[in-house]
């Protein structure tokens, strides 16, 4: 029986040089450059996303994302349960009309808030399993350039809600446009235009 017995004050001792083992490896990976993932870098702020009526088959996810890193980074994907696709879009003006296209990434510059607003940057949500009720949440979750992902809880806010990040004016309706629908997304009323 030659069992090592360790005396009560030695537990302790044995226990106290682990836990410090512990600590300074943290605290190592905290003041290295390259630690944690890009999405540990990024804050997402004030993500929404259009309460849509029965039988409309697509809606639209906006939210800025601070990107508290020194160098730039990127979205390259959002997914969710609540609709059929998810893809990145943004607004273009083509021949006087504003259309929507898909995007590969939405780049996110360093140390900079990244803002996706009506009129610009969205995340399309097609083909809805079931109409999206305001006052509720959706999950989503948004995949970033090195693979990482960060899971969001996305308030579903009504077609007058307004970000606080978006313009005072709204969305850039064209002329005779306003009240129209916008791929989806209807202009704020009385908001269009100069009034
Ligand atoms: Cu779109």
């Amino acid at each position: 029986m030659s069992q090592i017995r360790f005396t009560p004050l030695a537990r302790i001792a044995l226990a106290l040089t682990m836990l410090a083992t512990i600590s300074s490896t943290f605290a190592s990976d905290a003041a290295s450059e390259d630690a944690g993932t890009v999405a540990d870098r990024i804050v997402v702020l004030e993500p929404y996303a259009r309460a849509m009526p029965p039988m409309q088959p697509t809606s639209a996810m906006f939210l800025s994302l601070k990107n508290t890193d020194g160098v730039d980074h990127a979205l390259v994907a959002a997914t969710s349960d609540v609709a059929r696709s998810v893809e990145l879009h943004t607004h273009i003006m083509e021949d006087g009309v504003a259309r929507m296209r898909q995007v590969e990434k939405i780049d996110l510059p360093a140390s900079a808030t990244a803002s996706l607003a009506p009129g610009g940057f969205h995340v399309m949500l097609i083909g809805l399993h079931g109409p999206l009720v305001e006052g509720r949440t959706m999950a989503a979750t948004l995949h970033f350039e090195d693979g990482s992902t960060k899971a969001i809880e996305v308030p579903i806010r009504g077609l007058s809600y307004r970000g606080k990040s978006e313009p005072a004016g709204g969305m850039k309706c064209g002329t005779g446009k306003c009240g129209g629908s916008m791929g989806g997304m209807k202009c704020g009323g009385g908001k269009c235009g100069s009034r």
